[in-house]
């Protein structure tokens, strides 16, 4: 670009030069040399014109936060998604439906998933997928169930209550139906899957001995193994995961940074050109045990987690009320559901 910048100048003097010499002494050598210049010139605008071309700016749909939070507002309506309850039952209908209305390909991806403590789950992953042709594709998730004990709660009476998982499950779910809508609306260049997975959230309580960190995320451990598609891939997977809270805060976490260092680094430095470093935090933190793990370790695709973190000393870091009676709609923001939600519109209209 540089030497195409010089050379429109060298043009103009060789112009000039041309001119003044033409009507004295207009030979063939000094003919030649204009043409050898015109044709450069010709060359190098045509150039800097494609490049501008490539470097078209994409026109990114605004990602409506009202939206996000009425999505999330709805699931929590239904009351805790806790498997094999009639919510969970009736809130995988309306996810699957929703995802349809907004011209996805839906899967429903049924399972019984073995607890650790017995229990058989009829767990159900729900995937929608648009550009389905396309082989270039990218992988949104988050979990859709909620916990079935609110253990962390202060009041021990409280501890077999289930949580209402507004932020610890629907929050993730919201913004990714509001990102839904909007690929019904204008459709990305690239592939996209979007998969809320099911019984993340059933694992045992920390005095609970002998259970393994895999009781965990039983939904997303299934779908690794047996994903909808044979042989599926995307180039890189998002994890949504507690997105909703007021003034939360991201890190780069260590699973993340571990897998898809380059992903990391794709979604902060967009929420960072958007303003967001107040959310994303330019900072790296522990890991995470998450279902952005097992769609890493066993599917291998290369997947990041956006979870709120906050080092609060003896609390978990996942804010006073996770895992409690109080995860409800109280302690969601749409400022939070609007900087995750625009972030990753970026992310994808940019792909
Ligand atoms: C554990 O605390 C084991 N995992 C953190 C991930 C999590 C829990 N997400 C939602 N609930
Ligand atoms: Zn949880």
């Amino acid at each position: 670009m540089l030497f195409c910048h010089f050379s429109g100048r060298f043009l103009i003097k060789a112009i000039e030069l041309f001119l003044s010499l033409s009507f004295k002494r207009l030979n063939m050598k000094k003919i030649f040399i204009f043409i050898a210049f015109f044709s450069l010139f010709v060359s190098c605008a045509n150039k800097s014109q494609q490049q501008t071309e490539d470097k078209k700016p994409v026109s990114i749909p605004v990602f409506n936060a009202d939206s996000a939070y009425f999505f999330v507002k709805t699931q929590v309506d239904f009351d805790a998604r806790v498997p094999n309850s009639e919510a969970h039952k009736q809130c995988a209908a309306y996810l699957a439906n929703t995802l349809r209305s907004f011209g996805a390909e839906v899967v429903e991806q049924r399972a019984v998933l073995t607890a650790f403590n017995g229990y058989k789950l009829n767990a159900v992953n729900i995937i929608g997928s648009y550009n389905t042709e396309s082989t270039n594709r990218v992988l949104l998730f988050a979990h859709w169930d909620s916990r079935p004990w609110a253990d962390n709660d202060p009041n021990p009476a409280n501890h077999k209550t289930p949580v209402m998982a507004a932020n610890d499950g629907a929050s993730g779910v919201g913004v990714l139906l509001e990102m839904a809508r909007q690929f019904s609306l204008q459709k990305p260049n690239v592939g996209v899957d979007i998969i809320f997975f099911d019984a993340e959230d059933y694992g045992p309580s920390q005095n609970s001995h002998g259970a393994s960190e895999d009781s965990w995320c039983l939904g997303s451990q299934y779908w690794a193994k047996n994903p909808h598609v044979k042989g599926y891939s995307a180039r890189y997977g998002i994890l949504l995961d507690m997105v909703g809270a007021p003034s939360a805060t991201f890190y780069k976490e260590q699973f993340s940074m571990y897998y898809a260092a380059d992903v990391v680094e794709k979604v902060w430095s967009a929420a960072a050109s958007l303003g967001f470093s107040n959310y994303f935090r330019n900072e790296e933190m522990g890991g995470i045990t998450d279902d952005h793990v097992y769609v890493n370790k066993l599917a291998g695709i290369p997947s990041i987690d956006i979870i709120q973190y906050r080092n609060e000393g003896q609390n978990s870091g996942f804010g006073h009320y996770w895992h409690t009676v109080n995860d409800t709609m109280e302690n969601i923001d749409k400022n939070t559901l609007f900087a995750v939600g625009t972030t990753l519109m970026q992310v994808v209209y940019n792909e």
